[in-house]
């Protein structure tokens, strides 16, 4: 027993550290919540789970409505498309391609606004001189869990008349000043992907402001079904299953203590990392009760550069990532329309930036090792 525990520990240490890992409930609590679908019968289309989790989540995320779909991609072009945007979109090129994607594929232009270098988020005081009189939205993001400056965006939608679709992929469960973050804007789309501090293995959902969202929302992700025998518009399909809402539901219980864990490793990543000169993150932002979602570093005046940093922990078996490199208007889909030297902080940040390993399973050691290895 003793060999076979060593190997296996052994075996287990030459794994790879991946950036994240997803988090799971127990086998026996998900067959357990799973067991209703195969005496039902009932697999998708807005099913008891689906019902149910929405409930849970409008709990959870202190929300007054939400409406879920097979992922935050969609969840994003369909809330997009429920407003009849049209013209231009003020956004940001520092998120992943999902962001920008959902705003082309909607038949509209994103204009993108630099962000700022204290936590990455759209840069407020430049919003204003990219308004035209074809700006119909601004679709920003919280990046990495933190929040953008929601009060500042407020006034800025409300003296232009624009809507503000807030891409929050990564703020699942973070509040500001005690206020859910779904709350925020005219809506706000939040991922539940995989690889997210909770997931239904993919999935998503959007929040929003008025409860009359809520019926062509649930429209729009089922072909623009309207009654039993009408079909008003060209809608798709975006429906939540009912495996997914039952990942969602076991995963929902636990995930405050996933999330309490995630702080701990932060918190030991920063008494590591703290001081040294050239390696900086994001510290806390004032009123903001934090998901600890992502952990970038960055590497300026370090060194090593982040490239060199990168490379070195691939090969001690440590997988970082340069989320999010390139910016997305360097992309090749993007680039004959847009200069990535019209947002250089964005640009500047996507070239030092490192996401480092960070899931709630992830064990102190490692953290220590991770960071032990940036240091020598
Ligand atoms: N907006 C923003 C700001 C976003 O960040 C995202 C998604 C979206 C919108 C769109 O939301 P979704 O439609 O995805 O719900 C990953 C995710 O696929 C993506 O959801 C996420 N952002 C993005 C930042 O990261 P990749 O291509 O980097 O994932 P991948 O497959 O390389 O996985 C990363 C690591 O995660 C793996 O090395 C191991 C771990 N992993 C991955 C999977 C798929 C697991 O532990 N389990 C898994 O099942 O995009």
């Amino acid at each position: 027993v003793y060999a076979k525990k060593t190997i296996e520990e052994m075996l287990e240490m030459k794994k790879p550290i991946q950036v994240t890992r997803s988090s799971m409930p127990d086998f026996e609590e998900y067959i357990e919540e799973i067991r209703s679908i195969w005496e039902n019968h009932w697999l998708t289309n807005m099913g008891e789970k689906h019902r149910r989790l929405e409930k849970e989540l409008m709990d959870y995320l202190d929300v007054p409505n939400i409406n879920l779909f097979t992922n935050g991609h969609l969840a994003l072009e369909y809330v997009i498309e429920a407003f009849n945007l049209k013209g231009e979109v003020i956004t940001t090129p520092f998120t992943f391609a999902s962001t920008t994607h959902a705003i082309v594929r909607n038949g509209l232009k994103p204009v993108f606004c630099d962000i700022n270098p204290v936590d990455y988020t759209i840069d407020v005081e430049k919003i204003e001189s990219l308004i035209t009189d074809k700006t119909s939205a601004i679709v920003p993001v919280h990046v990495y869990g933190n929040i953008c400056n929601v009060y500042e965006i407020e006034r800025i939608a409300k003296k232009y008349n624009l809507k503000v679709i807030y891409d929050a992929a990564h703020t699942f469960g973070v509040t500001v000043d005690n206020i859910g973050i779904g709350n925020f804007g005219d809506a706000s789309m939040f991922s539940f992907h995989a690889t997210k501090v909770f997931n239904t293995i993919e999935g998503g959902a959007v929040t929003f402001k008025d409860e009359r969202l809520n019926e062509l929302l649930n429209q729009l992700k089922n072909f623009g079904i309207t009654g039993p025998e009408s079909v008003e518009y060209v809608g798709g399909n975006g429906k939540m299953n009912e495996f997914q809402a039952a990942m969602g539901l076991c995963n929902l219980k636990h995930v405050d203590r996933e999330i309490e864990k995630r702080k701990k490793i932060v918190e030991r990543y920063m008494e590591n990392l703290e001081g040294i000169e050239g390696i900086i993150f994001s510290k806390n932002q004032k009123g903001v009760k934090h998901n600890y979602s992502y952990f970038p570093v960055v590497f300026d005046g370090y060194k090593l550069n982040r490239d060199e940093v990168f490379e070195i922990l691939k090969e001690n078996g440590i997988i970082a990532r340069k989320y999010f490199y390139p910016t997305i208007n360097s992309f090749e889909c993007y680039r004959n329309e847009y200069n990535p030297n019209d947002t250089p902080i964005a640009k500047s940040m996507s070239e030092k930036v490192l996401t480092l390993p960070l899931y709630a399973d992830l064990a102190l050691e490692d953290v220590d090792r991770i960071c032990e290895i940036i240091k020598r």
